[in-house]
């Protein structure tokens, strides 16, 4: 199939798992195009059936805002044309599916249908779609697109009950390379390099965002090394990392908690770490969870949105409610204070994530791109 890939390019979950998906795709020899404004982040290598398109948007002083998806929709309809793509899958429905529908009324004009597949992320319906300035453009893409997606039971659910939704949805749910994330461990695990060895590695990775939580993050790391030697890792860039960088200044814990800004190589920091901290406001899956349990690492994080689909209580980690950071201190403490249970935990943790393994998930897109291209002959 020639499918034109719509999403993100940056570090944001959405932007992974589309990426991921088109890579794996085009081993399964399928011609993929990703169509977005820079090569996405984790595409590194661009081969004859993986193709990157860019969308410009031209400066001009009238425009306070400049018009992306106007330039996207625009380019799709380009790129349906020059390439024959006969399907485009777009993440994120904010604007992807609203522009993608607009290049295939365009296209229909020239008597070319090209079926659309949305994939719903998150935030895209539970924190930014949602909002009374977006919500009737958002409803009317779900609605129009020619097959529907969500990552987990609970976005689907939450995407039922926030919108007026009468398109079916499929709960595809997010997957991760069980090789790539083992490679390291197996191979050339630094560990040496970030802690002593009597030292526990706690990690936590995101966007650095409001709905992340970090000064969550902050307490409990704080609560786990007065109790046992530790050190924190902390990956990504975002908006509250000053505010984070302050309180470990205040809290006297600056030297033992490491920046490493954003990162391509998560499974080579992940592969020392010990334990997991998401402890999220809402998310709809927890693609950094799952990540991280491929990687053996067990997760304290909130028991909300679809976190509960991926980290199971009491196995591959414990999930305690919103905010609750006492509770999530007392379970890390409780998965690190003894060296046997800490291993049936990391075990147990990369035996849930092998439920999500991107050999029995990816086919799940074939069928749905084979059953949309059916309906739209
Ligand atoms: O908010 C983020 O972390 C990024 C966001 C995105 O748009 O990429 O992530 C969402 O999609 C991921 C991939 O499907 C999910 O794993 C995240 O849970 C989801 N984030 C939220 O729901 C907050």
């Amino acid at each position: 199939m020639k499918i034109g890939i719509v999403c993100y390019p940056t570090f944001g979950g959405s932007g992974v798992v589309a990426t991921e998906l088109g890579l794996e795709l085009s081993k399964r020899g399928h011609e993929i195009h990703f169509i977005t404004y820079n090569q996405p982040v984790r595409l590194e290598l661009l081969s004859n059936n993986v193709h990157y398109h860019e969308v410009t948007v031209p400066e001009y002083p009238l425009f306070h805002y400049q018009p992306y998806e106007l330039a996207l929709s625009s380019k799709l309809v380009d790129m349906v044309k020059l390439h024959k793509i006969e399907i485009l899958h777009v993440h994120y429905a904010i604007p992807h599916a609203y522009a993608a529908y607009m290049a295939q009324k365009m296209l229909q004009e020239d008597g070319i249908y090209v079926p659309i597949v949305t994939t719903l992320h998150g935030t895209d319906i539970t924190l930014v779609g949602s909002h009374p300035f977006y919500k009737p453009a958002v409803t009317f893409s779900i609605n129009k697109s020619d097959a529907v997606t969500a990552v987990s039971e609970s976005l689907k659910e939450d995407t039922l009950r926030l919108f007026d939704i009468k398109n079916e949805i499929n709960v595809v749910p997010n997957f991760i390379d069980l090789v790539k994330h083992n490679a390291h461990k197996l191979a050339d695990c630094q560990r040496g390099m970030m802690a002593k060895d009597d030292e526990k590695i706690i990690t936590h990775i995101s966007n650095l965002r409001p709905v992340k939580r970090v000064q969550d993050v902050i307490s409990i790391f704080y609560n786990i090394q007065k109790e046992i030697p530790a050190k924190l890792m902390f990956i990504g860039e975002g908006p509250d990392k000053e505010a984070v960088e302050l309180r470990c200044q205040e809290l006297g814990i600056s030297d033992k908690v490491i920046f490493f800004g954003k990162s391509n190589e998560i499974d080579k920091i992940l592969c020392f770490s010990d334990l997991f901290l998401l402890p999220s406001q809402t998310e709809s899956f927890g693609l950094a969870a799952l990540e991280a349990m491929a990687s053996g690492v067990p997760v304290i994080s909130s028991n909300t949105g679809g976190i509960p689909e991926v980290n199971i209580h009491g196995k591959s980690g414990f999930l305690s409610n919103v905010g609750d950071v006492e509770d999530m201190s007392k379970n890390a403490l409780y998965i690190l204070s003894d060296e046997d249970r800490l291993n049936i935990f990391k075990l147990n943790a990369r035996k849930e994530a092998m439920k999500f393994g991107l050999q029995a998930i990816v086919p799940k897109y074939e069928a749905i791109y084979e059953e949309t291209l059916a309906k739209s002959l």
